[in-house]
């Protein structure tokens, strides 16, 4: 069976996740990282060097980087679905992937890093605040895209919706102000409907 290293309130490991349960694979997840060590064995190192999760192992293929399994996983197993097989379809998923990655996530790295895992005295609230609000602008671009279509490639979930879908479970759960983004929250509560995404996804933050 496909093994995922990786503890389930990681934003990157709930992508693999997400993805494996869209494409109904069956999984073993190991926990790994922050509390559950693992990453920093001798063995682990083996599969990842950078001692980061998601690491897969799909019968002797060992993958690590969440979007390259993303990726990997669902032009294995989910050509015509989650993989369209038309490269320039595809590459509409795959503009948003790199999209998330190098411009939403940033700010909203600091935003979660602040907010969920700092406690309140050691918090750098100006640095929050800039990147929530700087969050709030880049989103503003993710809703005109939204405004024709029910997902980000077009009429189906496509692999550019996962890192998308994944980071803003905690922009929307996150206790703070929010710009009206309609599109966004629309795209956001059909995600939610998704089984596979309320048992991937859809977690306590922590
Ligand atoms: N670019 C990598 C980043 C991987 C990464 O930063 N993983 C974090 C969790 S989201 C990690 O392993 N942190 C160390 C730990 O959990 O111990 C990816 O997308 O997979």
């Amino acid at each position: 069976m496909l093994k995922l290293w990786g503890r389930n309130n990681s934003l990157n490991v709930q992508k693999a996740m997400w993805c494996l349960e869209e494409l109904k694979l069956p999984y073993q997840r190991i926990d790994a990282g922050m509390q559950y060590g693992v990453v920093n064995t001798p063995e682990f190192r083996k599969l990842n060097p950078n001692g980061l999760v998601p690491v897969i192992d799909d019968g002797g293929t060992i993958l690590w980087e969440s979007h390259a399994i993303v990726r990997y996983l669902a032009a294995k197993y989910g050509k015509g679905s989650l993989w369209a097989e038309d490269p320039a379809a595809r590459a509409q998923s795959d503009k948003w992937m790199d999209w998330c990655a190098t411009v939403y996530g940033p700010p909203m790295r600091e935003v979660f890093w602040g907010l969920v895992r700092t406690p309140p005295e050691k918090r750098n609230l100006e640095l929050i605040e800039t990147s929530r609000q700087k969050a709030g602008e880049v989103l503003a671009i993710l809703d005109a895209a939204l405004a024709d279509r029910d997902y980000i490639a077009g009429s189906a979930l496509t692999i550019g919706d996962i890192p998308l879908g994944t980071i803003s479970w905690r922009w929307f759960a996150m206790a703070m102000e929010r710009p009206s983004l309609p599109n966004v929250e629309a795209w956001f509560k059909r995600l939610s409907q998704r089984e596979a995404f309320k048992k991937s996804v859809l977690l306590p933050l922590s």
